[in-house]
């Protein structure tokens, strides 16, 4: 990130900070398809996209070098099922049941790869069905469980990943999944945890992307509040009908084709349809919340005392330049401002919380301070 980036960056949330937060989002006409990665540049992406929370596609010229696009798909496009099973044939993977509705879920299983797979080509067999049901492999951890050396590389866009990189610290988890499934699997209306933000890549196959901008969710909500599990379910759309839900316009429908990125900004709900096959993505209580910036916060506070001249060194060859990290420990400053104040959290004891958040809040605040002038 450079100084400019950031100072617009700073400016941005300034100027919303005075502002209502429960503003429902207008929807925009397009998502905006990013063809060349040598004319796009981490600062057009944070100025455009992430700080307008705006949703956007990446060609597959943005995953072009991934080791899971080159190994994991055969030549005509499918999953290459030998090569899956000779390298993770025996790893126990979770799968969910789509054609069981659990609250706003479905129910999961585990089973070994091996197993999962074979259930795959029985229902390609059978026509793309199976007394079995329709099972989607879900939120399979590859890179926690195992080296997934080569299978993916991080995109500049996304280098400051704070919920990877708290679970990486704590060395215990780790938002980033990997999905498979035939044809007819899907993912029930949801929002990312923590209204993160996410991306997603699509390693074989094709997807199907139903987009909602934040606050949309409140007039899809059923006369007990809770919200739909399925926005294309035929009686859903009937019930809106009846309701004249117009002032809740269509949510944005995205294809996405193999080795596209998509980019599903902060708080925007989604439900995503397989239409053809894989993919690999990356993505509390207030006590664990605070827990997750303090994690944060320490780490970019080390490499705020470590700025010198030039880049600062950061976790196994990615880097944070100054600028990021200044950025980074000013929005976390803003978010702890925040939880401090909020009422829910004064309700939390935090006599145990060792910084006190207060304190913490105040070295992020000095830190800020003095590194004005860079
Ligand atoms: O691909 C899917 O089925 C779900 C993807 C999703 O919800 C996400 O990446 O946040
Ligand atoms: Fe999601």
């Amino acid at each position: 990130m450079d100084r400019e980036t950031r100072l617009f960056a700073e400016c941005h949330f300034r100027r919303l900070r005075g502002r209502l937060p429960s503003r429902v989002c207008p929807t925009p006409d397009r998502v905006d398809f990013i063809e060349n990665p040598d004319s796009f540049s981490y600062a057009d992406f944070f100025k455009g996209y992430l700080l307008p929370n705006l949703p956007c596609i990446f060609s597959s010229a943005f995953t072009e070098g991934w080791g899971s696009r080159r190994h994991w798909v055969t030549p005509s496009g499918k999953p290459d099922f030998d090569y899956l099973l000779q390298n993770y044939g025996d790893v126990v993977v979770p799968v969910a049941n789509c054609g069981v509705q659990e609250y706003n879920s479905n129910p999961k299983e585990h089973m070994p790869l091996r197993d999962y797979i074979s259930y795959w080509k029985e229902f390609i067999k059978g026509h793309y069905s199976s007394p079995r049901g329709c099972l989607y492999l879900k939120d399979w951890h590859l890179c926690r469980d195992s080296s997934a050396e080569g299978i993916f590389t991080l995109p500049v866009y996304f280098s400051s990943d704070w919920l990877n990189e708290y679970w990486d610290t704590l060395d215990v988890d780790d938002y980033r999944f990997i999905y498979m499934g035939p044809t007819g699997t899907w993912s029930p209306f949801h929002a990312d945890i923590f209204r993160s933000f996410s991306w997603s890549v699509n390693i074989c196959g094709r997807k199907k992307w139903y987009l909602f901008p934040p606050g949309q969710e409140e007039a899809l909500r059923d006369c007990h509040g809770g919200l739909p599990y399925d926005v294309t379910a035929p009686a859903f759309l009937e019930s809106c009908r009846h309701r004249g839900l117009n002032h809740c316009s269509p949510p944005l429908e995205v294809t996405q084709e193999a080795g596209e990125m998509v980019f599903v900004p902060s708080g925007w709900h989604h439900q995503v349809h397989n239409m053809v096959i894989m993919r690999s993505c990356s993505g509390i209580n207030f006590e664990e919340f605070y827990h997750f910036l303090k994690v944060i916060a320490k780490r970019r506070l080390l490499l705020a005392k470590e700025i010198g001249p030039g880049e600062v060194e950061y976790r196994e060859g990615s880097r944070l330049d100054p600028q990021q990290i200044i950025f980074d420990i000013s929005r976390i400053a803003e978010v702890l401002a925040s939880v401090v104040v909020n009422p829910d959290f004064q309700r939390v004891d935090t006599s145990m919380l060792t910084p006190q958040p207060e304190d913490l809040l105040q070295q992020l605040e000095e830190t800020m301070a003095a590194m004005e002038s860079l």
